[in-house]
C-alpha cells in the first residue's frame, strides 16, 4: 500500500485574474523543472488543500493546485452576498485552465481529478486533448440526470435514510418532488436564516456520505457556515444547469480520449457517484487503465484509493512527458 508523500510548501503562488471580475488563487510545489501535473479538486464548490500536493512525487512533479472559481482563496467568494454565479460554468473553468497552464509557461500538463474533478477532467481533456499529457481520474462523475438523480432526488436515500432526513428537514414539504430546485430557492434567499442552515444541511449530506466509514473531522469542516454556503451554492448551480452538458455528454465523447493514456480509479463502495459511471467510462475509453477498489467509499484519502491514486501519478513520473 502506498501512501502520501512528506507535507510540502508551494515554491511560488498567487492569484491569476482571469476576467469576469474573477480572479483564482494557484500554486506550485515540488520541482520547478519536474513534470507538470495539475490537479482539479471536487464539488464544484471545493477547494484545494495542502494533502492534494502529496499526491505526487515531489521529486519529480511540478505540482500545480488552483482554486475554481468562487471556492477556496480564489475571489470574489461565493459565499459573498449578491455574488453573480453567471459567468460560472463548466467552460468558464476550461478557458481558466487554458489560461493559468499558458501563464506558467507549461506547454502539457497531466491532468488529475476526482469526483467533479473527474467531470472537469474530461470535459477539459475532451476539448483541449493535445495539452493533456495523461488523464488520473477518481469517482468518476458525469452530472447525468441519472447521477443527479440518485444523490439528490432520492435514491441514496435508501442506503442512508438516517443522513436524508436532514437533506430533507430544510425543505417545505411541497417542494420535496423537485430538490435541487427547491434548494436554488433557498440557498439565493438574501436572508440568512434561509441560506445559512439550507447551505450546511446541502453539505453535511455529502460529507455523510463520502467516506466508507463515518468520519466527524469531515462533517465538521462541511459545516463550517462560511465553507458550505460557497459549497452548496457553486453545486447547486451547476447541478440546476446539468454541469452546461447534453445528458451523457462526457461518455458519448469518450473516443477524443484515446490517445491520451489514463487511469480510471472507483471504490466499490462509493455512495456520492457509485460505480455505474466509472464503468460506463471505462467501456466507453477501454484503453484506459481500470481499477476498482474493493474496500473503499468516494474520498480520495482513503486508503485503497489513496493507494492507486500515488501509483499512478508513480508509474506516469517514471514514463516520457
Ligand atoms: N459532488 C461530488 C464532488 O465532487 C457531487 C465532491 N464531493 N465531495 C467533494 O467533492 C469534496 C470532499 C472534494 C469537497
Amino acid at each position: 500500500m502506498r501512501n502520501f508523500y512528506p507535507e510540502i510548501d508551494p515554491y511560488d503562488f498567487g492569484l491569476l485574474d482571469v476576467g469576469d471580475g474573477q480572479s483564482i488563487y494557484w500554486e506550485t510545489s515540488g520541482n520547478p523543472d519536474g513534470k507538470p501535473a495539475v490537479f482539479l479538486h471536487g464539488g464544484p464548490g471545493g477547494e484545494t488543500q495542502p494533502n492534494h500536493r502529496r499526491l505526487f512525487d515531489p521529486a519529480k512533479y511540478r505540482i500545480v493546485l488552483f482554486d475554481q472559481r468562487g471556492s477556496g482563496r480564489s475571489l470574489p467568494h461565493a459565499s459573498d452576498a449578491g455574488i453573480d454565479l453567471s459567468t460560472n460554468t463548466t467552460w468558464h473553468l476550461i478557458d481558466d485552465l487554458e489560461l493559468l497552464r499558458q501563464y506558467l509557461r507549461i506547454d502539457r500538463w497531466l491532468v488529475f481529478g476526482g469526483s467533479w474533478g473527474s467531470t472537469l477532467a474530461l470535459a477539459y481533456a475532451q476539448t483541449h486533448p493535445s495539452r493533456v499529457s495523461e488523464l488520473v481520474l477518481r469517482g468518476i462523475f458525469t452530472l447525468r440526470k441519472s447521477e443527479l438523480d440518485w444523490f439528490y432526488e432520492g435514491g441514496a436515500e435508501a442506503v442512508f435514510p438516517d443522513a436524508w432526513e436532514d437533506f430533507l428537514a430544510p425543505v417545505p414539504l411541497e417542494e420535496r418532488n423537485m430538490l435541487i430546485q427547491a434548494y436554488s430557492r433557498l440557498l439565493n434567499d438574501p436572508d440568512p436564516a434561509i441560506h445559512g442552515p439550507a447551505a450546511v444541511a446541502w453539505s453535511v449530506w455529502e460529507a455523510s456520505t463520502i467516506t466508507l466509514l463515518p468520519t466527524p473531522n469531515v462533517v465538521s469542516i462541511f459545516s463550517d457556515p462560511h465553507y458550505a454556503l460557497a459549497f452548496a451554492r457553486i453545486e447547486n448551480h451547476y447541478f440546476v444547469n446539468r454541469g452546461f452538458f447534453d445528458d451523457g455528454q462526457l461518455i458519448r465523447d469518450a473516443r477524443l480520449l484515446r490517445d491520451i493514456p489514463g487511469v480510471i480509479i472507483q471504490g466499490r463502495y462509493d455512495i456520492c457517484t457509485p460505480a455505474v459511471t466509472a464503468w460506463d467510462l471505462h467501456r466507453a475509453w477501454p484503453e484506459a487503465r481500470f481499477v476498482m477498489v474493493p474496500d473503499a467509499g468516494h474520498a480520495f484519502d482513503e486508503p485503497g484509493i489513496l493507494s492507486a491514486l500515488i501509483d499512478a501519478t508513480d508509474r506516469f513520473a517514471a514514463g516520457p512527458t
